[in-house]
């Protein structure tokens, strides 16, 4: 499930190594009674088209790395809809690859995990931040210059997507414009 990276591509990806034990590392698994019963449709894991209902994304920025060094996207989102989500995906017409990663730093090293998907319970939140989530981001369609947006596409497997414009930041960043 998971795939080890070279540690210099995290690295190269500008990921502040001295800030790691800031992360927050908590996740929460909608442990509620209430969220059970919905548990067990047996669904496909299909990525429907239509808007996710209830689901927010805010204080979307992307992290841009100068040359071809992978950019880094981070989010919060908040589950407002009635039953658990997982972000299953992101699609960028401005990206040629986009993946979900994990940063996790062990013994000082920081190295990145792929993520197959990430749960949000039913009124919960989730923050894609420096040293945790984030969508990975490479070969992009144009230069990214600071000021500019581009549009990530959030995939919540047959609840729907979210789309959200992210402001491009430069590598020294590290949270959403205020
Ligand atoms: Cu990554």
């Amino acid at each position: 499930m998971t795939i080890r990276f070279l540690a210099g591509l995290a690295l190269a990806a500008g990921l502040p190594l001295a800030q790691a034990h800031h992360a927050p590392g908590h996740e929460t698994t909608g442990g509620d009674a209430a969220a059970g019963a919905h548990a067990h449709h047996g669904a496909p894991t299909t990525v429907t088209d239509k808007p996710a209902t209830g689901v927010h994304v805010k204080g979307c920025w992307i992290r841009a790395m100068p040359e071809n060094l992978p950019s880094a996207g981070y989010f919060t989102i908040h589950n407002g809809s009635q039953a658990p989500v997982a972000l299953t995906g992101i699609a960028s017409e401005d990206f040629g690859s986009t993946m979900l990663h994990r940063t996790e730093t062990r013994d000082g090293t920081a190295r990145m995990l792929h993520v197959d998907k990430v749960e949000i319970p039913v009124d919960g939140e989730q923050e894609f931040a420096p040293s945790g989530y984030h969508a990975m981001l490479e070969k992009p369609r144009a230069k990214l210059t600071v000021g500019e947006t581009r549009i990530l596409t959030l995939q919540f497997g047959e609840a729907g997507t979210v789309a959200a414009r992210c402001d491009i930041q430069p590598p020294s960043a590290l949270g959403p414009k205020s």
